[in-house]
């Protein structure tokens, strides 16, 4: 069958794609060429690219229903994709054709590219890594189907004005969305609220029905996931809420029209909006009612392919694999228990063992303000059947911990999926973990701290449960299609495998360290990518940046633990030291920021006004900016991410220790060439492993050393005191000498620094400044820099998502790539 399909498929020749293009662009886009906008040929193209992803996909849908094959549903409230179109043609092998069918058709494909609004339905790092996953899976043949949410407004636009950040509706979809194949037949009733009711079955037993206030409609828009040159096809099932045909039936019954479409109105808000990582409490109740509506969509169409695969629920975690991305899908947990003994009147112990071999959990933060609950009236109200399920499950697991450790209550109150001290909540994280039989951190550092910290108890009860995997990106789209330059250079040298083979080809460029011919090659790569970086800044904004300088580099969300602020007061360091004709050993940097602040975190915003504020009293002032400049890139997403990434001489990965899980930006700079200036955190630890620390410039607290200065009392004040240095730099921001005089506007954050800092950034300040001093020596030596940077790239291997996804696959799933 799959074999027929592939006859009837597009053939990619130069003239066939052109011939394509043609062809969609009269029947699809439906319009003569003469009267084209750029974006009509991007539809052409766009459909031309998916086209040839189609024959495949039909017969992947074949592996999907092969028994025998277990499939992983990657549960994930966000999925960063990023641009589809290039990504497609590059996975797809066809680069050099599509771009001599552009040039025949007299169409600029880099212009083509610019066109297509990206979707940006995640808010990071975590939404990130679930697209990198879905494109190693796919590269790997595992089969897998990414569930999540189509909000039909993603992540907010960012514009700067006045060096403020200010919020714009990501309207996405505005000009359609060629990737997106609607399945309308595939829709879901999903109910919320109301109450529940005990009753007896025709057994004698007691059973409990739910009685929910309404129901509303998921239905499927499926986006096809390209493997990298192997004729694979996954598939990105993203739901989209809707109105049930009952709320008609009920107008036409009580002839209440207005109030049958405000039903219609309320049902469509479920999948409107991607919530920010935000602070506030705004939202809650539509956030939650999001991640159930997922949720139930998501594990109905699992239990029809089980039913279309022939299985019965006893194969369910043979066939089956869920990840829970984070706490945000946990909620599937208590939605499969319910199901399993509600509608399919299994019992309650088979229910949960099926349950839980079917779950593992991934933590992604151990910031306390990050971990999920929901007060439990709100629960109550959304999802009543499942809190009754949710003290179910706790009551049995809580009497085993009474069983195991007699009288020891304080840890019955710890472990408790019910959090009883003053209001009461639901934590998530203790939810995702009892049910689950895997629980994983995001790198050897995280996962040694969820075991140590936060699931400590949990760990203590069954330690073969935890798993480390640190996370990876793909090389596919963060050096092949992001930096074609180097990707080049790199495989004119060790052949091209190392796109599908990081872990062991990419070390084979060791060798290469130290040719001398290699190594201005390599320079000449990175200046041609920082010149376009410039000319990019320039065209867009206006921005002046000289490509000789050094690019030192922070792209990230803004948050006061990945320190951008700490940046800031390295610059202002050197500008004073401008100032003060100290100029020796000072080397020309360009200070480029990157990333979004969440809407309502107050001085989050506020670092952005500082970063922009210090760049702006720089550009008016000749004498500081003939060493220094400092630029914000406004609206950081991946595709502003494909010009940053590989411009980056230096990149910064400065949060304090402990705090960021494992980064990933980190990763995809180290991979393109950027030395890395960072703490002992996250991934960054693992990264100065394999690279070596020669390579790499650590500085500052460790987290064992972070947690001491919190235990004996930290003194910021004491810190700013005996520093003269960081005395003049604060007291700078203070004076207004980047606010025209205005000395109350940083306020706010000096306070912040000087007062209950929880991220320490006086005391890493001093640590920081010096190693930044060791960069400045490095990069003069150029030989010596571009040994290190080769010598970075030959020894990222590990971190590509293909391994990540092995890892995976071995400890968690329990699957063989195909
Ligand atoms: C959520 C929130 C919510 C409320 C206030 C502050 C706050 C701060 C952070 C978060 C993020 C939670 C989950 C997350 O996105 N984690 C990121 O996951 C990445 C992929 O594993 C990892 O590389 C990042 O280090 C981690 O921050």
């Amino acid at each position: 069958m799959s074999t027929d399909v592939m006859h009837i498929g597009p053939g990619n020749s130069v003239a066939e794609l052109k011939e394509s293009i043609l062809g969609h662009f009269c029947f699809d886009v439906g319009k003569s060429p003469e009267y084209a906008t750029l974006h009509d040929w991007y539809m052409a193209v766009a459909y031309s690219v998916r086209e040839r992803m189609m024959e495949h996909w039909v017969s992947s849908l074949e592996r999907i229903r092969d028994k025998h094959q277990k499939i992983v549903g990657y549960l994930s409230a966000e999925f960063l994709m990023g641009p589809h179109l290039g990504n497609a043609i590059i996975n797809l092998g066809i680069e050099q054709q599509i771009k001599e069918a552009a040039e025949q058709l007299n169409i600029n494909l880099d212009e083509i590219l610019q066109q297509e609004e990206e979707p940006g339905l995640g808010n990071g790092g975590l939404g990130r890594l679930a697209a990198c996953y879905l494109d190693s899976l796919t590269t790997l043949k595992v089969p897998a189907i990414g569930y999540g949410i189509r909000y039909e407004f993603g992540i907010f636009d960012q514009m700067i004005r006045d060096g403020w950040q200010v919020e714009i509706t990501d309207k996405w979809l505005r000009n359609g969305n060629p990737w997106e194949i609607v399945k309308p037949e595939l829709n879901y009733g999903v109910k919320l609220g109301g109450k529940t009711q005990g009753y007896t079955d025709e057994k004698g037993g007691y059973r409990v029905k739910w009685i929910p206030e309404y129901e509303i409609r998921g239905v499927a828009y499926d986006t096809p996931v390209p493997g990298y040159k192997n004729e694979t096809i996954n598939l990105l099932r993203l739901w989209k809420s809707e109105a049930t045909e009952s709320f008609d039936f009920q107008a036409f019954d009580k002839g209440d029209y207005y109030g049958a479409v405000h039903e219609k109105v309320f049902s469509e808000t479920i999948s409107k909006v991607l919530y920010p990582n935000d602070v506030s409490e705004a939202g809650k109740k539509l956030r939650l009612s999001q991640q159930y509506f997922f949720v139930s969509c998501s594990l109905q169409d699992a239990l029809r392919i089980l039913e279309l695969r022939g299985l019965s629920l006893d194969d369910l975690p043979d066939a089956v694999t869920f990840q829970l991305n984070d706490t945000h899908p946990s909620i599937a947990i208590a939605e499969l228990m319910r199901l399993l003994v509600d509608e399919y009147m299994v019992d309650w112990d088979k229910a949960w063992e099926c349950t839980r071999k079917t779950f593992a959990y991934t933590n992604h933060t151990l910031l306390p303000e990050a971990l999920e609950k929901w007060s439990l009236p709100l629960f109550a109200h959304i999802l009543p059947r499942h809190l009754e399920i949710i003290y179910e499950i706790n009551s049995r697991f809580l009497s085993d911990i009474r069983n195991k450790y007699p009288g020891d209550d304080d840890r019955i109150r710890r472990m408790s999926i019910i959090d009883e001290q003053g209001s009461k909540y639901v934590r998530m994280a203790h939810l995702a973990t009892i049910g689950s039989h895997a629980v994983n951190g995001v790198s050897a550092l995280h996962t040694e701290l969820l075991k140590q910290d936060v699931l400590h108890d949990f760990y203590e009860l069954q330690p073969d449960a935890f798993f480390n995997v640190t996370n990876g990106v793909t090389p596919r789209r963060w050096i092949k299609l992001y930096n074609p330059r180097l990707a080049s250079l790199i495989s004119d040298r060790i052949g091209e495998r190392w796109i599908t083979h990081l872990e062991t080809d990419l070390i084979n460029l060791q060798s290469f360290a130290d040719d001398l011919s290699f190594q201005q090659a390599w320079r000449d790569v990175k200046k041609q990518n920082k010149t376009d970086l410039a000319h990019l800044l320039k065209q867009r904004f206006g921005m002046n940046i000289n490509p000789d300088s050094l690019f030192d580099i922070q792209v990230k969300r803004i948050h006061e633990y990945k320190r951008q602020h700490l940046n800031a007061l390295h610059i202002i360091h050197l500008y004073n030291r401008i100032k003060q004709k100290r100029t020796d050993g000072i080397t020309p940097r360009t200070f480029i920021f990157g990333g979004k602040a969440a809407p309502a975190y107050y001085l989050a915003k506020l670092i952005i006004k500082l970063i922009n504020a210090i760049g702006e009293t720089i550009d008016n002032d000749p004498e500081v900016n003939q060493f220094i400049r400092v630029v914000f890139f406004p609206d950081f997403n991946v595709k502003n991410g494909a010009h940053v990434y590989k411009a980056a001489d230096l990149s910064e990965q400065i949060s304090t220790a402990g705090k960021e899980a494992s980064g990933t930006g980190n990763m995809k700079f180290s991979m393109n060439g950027a030395l890395t200036i960072g703490t002992y955190d996250g991934a960054n630890i693992e990264i100065m492993e394999c690279v070596g620390e020669d390579n790499f410039f650590l500085f500052g607290l460790d987290a064992a050393e972070v947690k001491a200065i919190k235990q004996n009392g930290y003194h910021p004040y004491d810190v700013y005191n005996n520093n003269n240095d960081l005395k003049e730099v604060i007291d700078l921001i203070q004076s207004g000498a980047f606010s025209k005089g205005d000395t109350n506007i940083f306020k706010p954050l000096i306070n912040s620094l000087l007062g209950d800092d929880p991220y320490l950034v006086l005391q890493d300040y001093q640590a920081y400044v010096d190693c930044q001093q060791r960069v400045s020596a490095a990069y003069n030596n150029e030989q010596a820099w571009t040994k290190m940077s080769i010598l970075n790239v030959a020894r990222m291997g590990k971190f590509s998502s293909d391994r990540s996804i092995r890892d995976y696959c071995e400890n968690i799933w329990h699957v063989t790539p195909g």
